[in-house]
């Protein structure tokens, strides 16, 4: 583990298939405060150093509903969600391409309502609502899927998904054998 300038470690991101992201992760509750100040900032790190637009604590191994992300291209937009809830969808669908730092160097073009209304909490327990469409529409829904332990492969034909497992884990046992 390394630590980054604010001091916040940056953590192992876990990789497909690592079991804990196919759990579905739990409600944060008061109690978890003192966690929840300690996991924000971590996840933040870690998503910057990846470099990455979004991640899900179960990518770090913790099982609460916490997401960061962070799609601005010029000055940072850090957002941290809080058990956040999908309350609306659009009927309009938007294909993006994705990508997932637990599935690394692979892409494929998923299809996902257009846009989403969030309810959260932030870190400080505020509750929030968020409208989104564009890449933060996408990021955000693959960030929640990470929460109930579904990856952007689960949206592809099984034809697809098979292909791109499998050359994620031919490319995993190389970097292995090199390592
Ligand atoms: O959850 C994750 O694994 C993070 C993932 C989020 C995401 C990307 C694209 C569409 C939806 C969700 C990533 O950040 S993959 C890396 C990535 O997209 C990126 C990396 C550097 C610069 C710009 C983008
Ligand atoms: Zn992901």
């Amino acid at each position: 583990m390394s630590e980054t300038q604010t001091g916040a470690p940056v953590l192992p991101i876990l990789i497909h298939p690592a079991p804990v992201l196919r759990r579905t992760a739990r409600p944060v509750t008061a109690a978890d405060a003192e966690e929840i100040r300690r996991l924000v900032p971590a996840m933040f790190a870690t998503m910057y150093k990846a470099p990455g637009i979004g991640l899900a604590a179960n990518q770090v191994g913790s099982l609460l509903r916490v997401i960061v992300v962070d799609v601005a291209k010029d000055e940072p937009a850090p957002l941290a969600l809080i058990n956040p809830e999908i309350v609306a969808r659009s009927d309009e669908t938007a294909t993006q391409e994705e990508g997932c730092l637990s599935l690394p160097d692979q892409y494929a073009e998923v299809t996902r309502p257009a846009r989403v209304r969030l309810r959260y909490q932030d870190p400080e327990g505020a509750r929030k609502e968020i409208e989104a469409e564009g890449l933060l529409s996408a990021c955000l829904q693959h960030e929640i899927d990470h929460l109930n332990g579904i990856l952007f492969v689960d949206h592809l034909s099984a034809l697809k998904r098979n292909i791109l497992l499998r050359k994620l884990a031919k490319a995993q046992k190389e970097l292995k054998a090199r390592a």
